[in-house]
């Protein structure tokens, strides 16, 4: 895998059946890219970190691979998962159903081991994190570069990484190889994937086209940066549309979210009734909670199962999206209907 090759725009989901694992497979692990997957030649790849001064130190992949490691498992789920229960779909965006989300165990450098501790850098108050892939976009004459800018105080978080593998294994090419960022509690869009600089910055002028005119929140004239993920549940069994018999128990089994704090709750209410299922978030903060519940249904016909999920800051999932612009950050209830039978 020393020399990858150029994919054109990959994009897929989770497929349902592997929303069900505790961990999402790589092959499975939804894509998400705006331009082309680089080609990556890993004999002439480096990473290069400038500090203020625009001095440069330059990591090989064989450099990176010999520092302090760290591991962090942690949910990814693009800003725009969900978006076709928005009310309506905005042109050019995607329109993913509940399946752009993934939780992987990712591990490699810690961004705060890379960032330089040098004079110049003592006032950054910004990380400037930018990838191998550009491409078209409407409005540029020129190609447009996939970059990030992340606020210090996130970059320098002790889970922030530099990824080099994900599952044990090193990044498949559709998910950065060979470094990518891992920002967890985040939307997706603040992993930068084929990580090729990182530039230490302050004040208020540099912003990216990916910080500022799209991952905002658009809405009546205002604006705001898209950033930690909104608390959020999925139902995985039974499936949507499933069948299950009358009177006997099925396990009602799904994952719950959030990027700003543990899932404390998640309520149920199926065949109109509502109980608190069981949680468990064994993988930690940043990855999703599993919960279970058992029902036993009691009337033939259709059954709704919706799922409202609570996070230890307060936040619950509202009954009704809050539509903007682009139609980011989709977190109400959808119920899911299952067929009961005889
Ligand atoms: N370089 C680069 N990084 C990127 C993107 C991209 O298009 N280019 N897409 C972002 C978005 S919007 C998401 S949701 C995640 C998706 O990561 P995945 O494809 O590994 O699931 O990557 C982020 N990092
Ligand atoms: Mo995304």
């Amino acid at each position: 895998m020393s020399v990858t090759r150029a994919i054109p725009k990959p994009n897929f989901e989770t497929s349902a059946r592997a929303l069900a694992s505790s961990l999402t497979s790589n092959p499975s692990f939804f894509v998400r890219t705006h331009f082309d997957v680089p080609a990556i030649d890993l004999g002439k790849w480096h990473l290069v970190i400038r500090d203020q001064a625009s001095r440069s130190v330059f990591y090989s992949y064989d450099d990176l691979t010999k520092m302090r490691q760290k591991t962090v498992t942690a949910t990814l789920e693009c800003a725009g998962n969900g978006r076709t229960g928005f009310s309506a779909i905005p042109q050019d965006e995607v329109p993913w159903g509940a399946g752009a989300v993934g939780t992987a165990r990712w591990s490699g450098v810690t961004l705060r081991d890379l960032i330089p501790k040098t004079e110049a850098n003592e006032n950054a108050n910004r990380v400037l994190v930018e990838g191998e892939d550009s491409g078209p976009v409407s409005g540029h004459a020129q190609p447009v570069r996939y970059a990030r800018v992340l606020p210090m105080e996130e970059a320098v978080r002790p889970q922030v990484l530099l990824a080099l593998k994900m599952n044990s294994d090193p990044l498949p090419v559709e998910h950065g190889f060979p470094a990518r960022l891992i920002v967890p509690g985040w939307y997706g869009m603040a992993s930068v994937k084929w990580v090729r600089s990182i530039s230490v910055i302050s004040g208020p002028t540099l912003e990216t086209h990916f910080n500022t005119r799209k991952y905002v929140y658009l809405s009546e004239g205002a604006s705001k940066p898209v950033r930690e993920t909104r608390v959020k549940s999925l139902v995985t069994s039974p499936r949507r549309g499933g069948r299950v018999r009358v009177g006997q128990r099925v396990a009602v089994r799904g994952k719950a979210w959030s990027g700003d704090g543990r899932i404390v709750r998640v309520e149920v209410k199926v065949e109109g009734k509502k109980t608190d299922a069981h949680v468990a978030q064994r993988m930690g903060r940043y990855a999703w909670a599993e919960w279970i519940l058992d029902w036993r249904p009691r009337n033939v016909g259709e059954a709704e199962i919706s799922v409202k999920a609570t996070d230890s800051s307060g936040n619950i999932q509202p009954e009704k999206p809050f539509e903007n612009q682009y139609q980011y950050g989709f977190n109400a209830v959808r119920p899911v209907k299952v067929r009961v039978l005889e």
